[in-house]
């Protein structure tokens, strides 16, 4: 593990930063993201970030698009630093390979299992956000935050907390909330954009996950197919905005959300509560995650990957 003073001597040091996140990004991974273009340029480093967003993400709402570039020429760009996720294989595909043999920094708070070569770790799973941890370089260093920033370091904090309601949850999250809303960040315009946003299709597909949520025992799992989420004019995206929703029922102790990502291949997302912990099975079936978040991926059509839910039910009291 690397130190915040290694770290700025990275940043310092390097002509021309390219900045990632996982794939399909989150507030946490954007919050992180435009944080660390704040951190690079105020250093005096030129940066960029790559992402590729669908054009109706209600994320471009709050993070502007026009900062985002698509296409990745590796030879420009002398280190590559990754926020919220600490293994290559977690970024998008489009920019995967050409990262590979660069000089890597990994910034993140999840649990660490590869150890990536030419990569540098500052990985900290205790910490609630990736967002946060940006926050704490830029404080360490003295830089004076604007209120732009701050902006984008408080929907990050708000998303990977669910605003202050998972058990990631601390001291820190509330300081950090407390600092930026004192240099001016728009709380109520990532409320806005994240929690009074509805579009009456969202409505539909929330309609369509209650309805159709299936359960065994105190497990509860929805399966949503491309179809279904065509059928319902909705996006991935969209469904994930209702998976602490699911979780807010008292009868449920986890939640597994599975949608097909691509044909033939479901992204399962856990979520739970009264202290039974997801992150084991994640692992035991090749994702991984925090331990009352996680999540993992399944091959199958909507019949078999439904099965295999069901079974899967059972071994988060084995
Ligand atoms: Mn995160």
């Amino acid at each position: 593990m690397i130190t915040a003073k290694e770290i700025r001597d990275m940043l310092v040091s390097a002509k021309r930063v390219a900045i990632f996140g996982h794939v399909r990004l989150d507030l946490d991974c954007f919050g992180a993201m435009f944080g660390a273009k704040f951190l690079c340029e105020s250093l005096g480093t030129k940066c960029d970030m790559f992402a590729n967003v669908p054009e109706n993400s209600f994320l471009l709402n709050i993070f502007p698009k026009r900062f985002l570039k698509q296409k990745f020429d590796k030879n420009k760009y002398d280190l590559i630093l990754v926020v919220d996720c600490n293994t290559l294989s977690r970024i998008d595909e489009s920019f995967r390979s050409e990262a590979k043999g660069k000089n890597l920094l990994f910034i993140d708070h999840h649990a660490q299992n590869v150890i990536e070569d030419n990569a540098k770790f500052y990985v900290y799973p205790e910490k609630c956000s990736a967002s946060i941890m940006i926050y704490e370089l830029i404080e360490k260093y003295k830089i004076p935050l604007d209120a732009t920033t701050a902006t984008y370091i408080f929907a990050g904090l708000v998303g990977d907390t669910g605003r202050f309601l998972h058990t990631n949850t601390d001291e820190s999250a509330f300081v950090c909330a407390s600092k930026l809303t004192k240099v001016g960040a728009d709380i109520q315009k990532v409320y806005d954009v994240v929690y009074r946003s509805l579009t009456m299709s969202q409505v539909r597909l929330r309609n369509f996950i209650f309805e159709n949520l299936k359960s065994n025992g105190n497990v509860c799992y929805i399966i949503v197919s491309e179809k279904d989420l065509k059928k319902l004019k909705s996006t991935a995206e969209d469904l994930k905005m209702f998976i602490d929703d699911v979780n807010k029922v008292k009868d449920f102790d986890v939640v597994m959300f599975a949608y097909e990502v691509t044909h033939g291949e479901y992204k399962v997302s856990l979520r739970s509560k009264n202290g039974v912990v997801v992150s084991k099975i994640a692992t035991k079936y090749g994702g991984g995650g925090h331990k009352m978040a996680a999540g993992f991926s399944l091959v199958g059509d909507k019949k078999s990957v439904a099965k295999k839910l069901k079974v899967i039910c059972e071994e988060f009291y084995a």
